[in-house]
């Protein structure tokens, strides 16, 4: 079964991390419960949405990083991203075999800075497609396409938390049938196909289906989707997540059924994400339904804005987005604070303390290599940290992490987790000799990673 090949208690990982990261927050002091709109309530959407156990992200264009106002609303606000146009199959291999991850890596990089969260969109699609993939037919295709998916997702092995590993795959209307493309043309298993390889190259991130057009659940295309990921599930096809776009715009608005799409979907046994949200002229009502409609959904993991000002959005005339042109908060994005400080919290969990900032780790035992710590930023739900081998060129490290602790992401090597997810084996992948990742407190803001063991070769 493909899904055996996973890496054991990935989702499961990634859920608690989620979830659990709730509670931090919720309690000023041990039993005083922080009513929703007190003076605790947090002031940023992603500190918000981490309280309720999800993120808060933003579709990211790499060229505005040197905008000083984009980058300073970005860092203050989201605490996930999705390159807007850098991760498609034209930017990454423009020429075949030939493979451009400078933007892309550049969007990894800052994220990895501010302790983000990286979606990957997206390794197959029927849009965007390089000249030389848009002329191929037939095998040679598929072959492409599987080649792309596993060289891109190796690329970003342990880097990316979800991959859109296929994009906008079925017809809008009432057909209910695939999208014609040149992809559909190599056979109907092209997308399951795709979610092997995807699986295969990166056995630790979380891949989803992502459409637009999915979300009132009457819809043909909804239903059709969703039988798709029933049969993908009683197959065993590897599949985790399903991405409703949610373009409420150029015509199409929120679905006053739009919770039961995303509990349906979740009844399957996939998480759920809102993946490109905008709305035609931001209207607050429909902003916060959104929220509260994600929050109500145990499995709805989080909420992509696509784009941060009105300027920023492919819509902008529609003016769709939480931030106007010059970077100043509408009254949507004051619906969306609140939505988010007013969700349902879990119950449990202990005050936070101020983070320490000392060296975590007591000298790990060596074996031809030796690890050290270097401490990383550190937010009110999360830090990052390093690690530098040195005496080894190829080597195995050991990290431990302490409960509720979870790691939610890592980068610059290929980790496997041990069956409690708390025990990690970081091993060299060729990007040099220091790793790093972000672990979520989970409420436990004093614990910190331990090396257990550093192994050469
Ligand atoms: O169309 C809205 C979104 C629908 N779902 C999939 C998303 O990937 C898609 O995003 C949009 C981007 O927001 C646009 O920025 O996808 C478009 C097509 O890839 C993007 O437009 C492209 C233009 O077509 C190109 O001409 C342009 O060079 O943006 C490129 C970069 O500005």
């Amino acid at each position: 079964m493909a899904n055996s090949s996973r890496a054991p208690g990935r989702s499961r990982r990634l859920r608690t991390a989620l979830v659990v990261s709730a509670a931090v927050g919720l309690l000023a002091t041990a039993g005083a419960v922080v009513l929703p709109g007190s003076a605790s309530a947090a002031s940023t959407l992603g500190a918000s949405a981490a309280e309720r156990g999800r993120y808060f992200g933003t579709a990211v264009a790499v060229s505005r990083l040197n905008d000083s106002a984009y980058t300073t609303i970005l860092n203050r606000e989201f605490n996930q991203v999705t390159a807007e146009n850098e991760m498609k199959i034209d930017a990454l291999q423009p020429n075949q075999g030939q493979f451009n991850y400078g933007n892309g890596d550049r969007l990894v990089q800052h994220a990895r800075s501010q302790g983000m969260l990286v979606r990957g969109h997206t390794l197959a699609w029927h849009a965007q497609q390089p000249g030389w993939m848009q002329n191929m037919s037939g095998t040679t295709l598929r072959n492409a396409m599987l080649n792309h998916v596993t060289q891109v997702a190796t690329h970003y092995r342990g880097q990316i938390e979800w991959w859109d590993v296929v994009n906008e795959a079925f017809a809008d209307g009432s057909s209910g049938a695939r999208r014609d493309s040149n992809l559909q043309r190599t056979g109907n298993d092209w997308i399951e196909a795709a979610f092997r390889a995807a699986r295969q190259a990166d056995p630790n991130a979380d891949l989803c289906y992502n459409d637009y057009n999915i979300d009132n659940w009457n819809d043909a295309k909804t239903q059709a989707v969703y039988r798709m990921v029933q049969d993908f599930k009683n197959r065993g096809v590897p599949i985790d997540c399903v991405g409703l776009q949610s373009h409420f715009t150029g015509g199409s608005n929120y679905p006053s059924n739009y919770r039961t799409t995303l509990s349906s979907f979740a009844a399957l046994g996939v998480d759920v994400h809102i993946t490109e949200l905008d709305i035609r002229n931001a209207p607050s009502d429909a902003y916060r339904n959104v929220v509260n409609d994600c929050i109500a959904v145990a499995r709805c993991k989080g909420i992509t804005v696509w784009g941060i000002r009105d300027s920023d959005s492919w819509r902008s005339s529609e003016s769709p987005l939480l931030f106007n042109s010059s970077g100043q908060k509408k009254p949507a994005y004051d619906a969306v604070l609140t939505a988010l400080n007013n969700g349902t919290t879990p119950p449990t969990g202990n005050p936070t303390t101020p983070p320490p900032t000392g060296n975590p780790t007591t000298p790990p035992p060596s074996s031809g290599c030796t690890a050290t710590v270097t401490p990383g930023q550190v937010w009110g739900d999360r830090y990052n940290t390093s690690v530098t081998v040195s005496g080894a060129s190829t080597w195995s490290v050991v990290v431990a992490i302490t409960a509720p602790q979870k790691i939610s992401s890592t980068w610059s090597g290929s980790p496997t987790w041990d069956s409690s997810g708390n025990v990690m084996t970081m091993r060299s992948n060729g990007s040099g000799n220091t790793f790093g990742f972000t672990t979520m407190m989970n409420g436990n803001s004093s614990a910190r990673p331990q090396i257990r063991s550093c192994t050469a070769g």
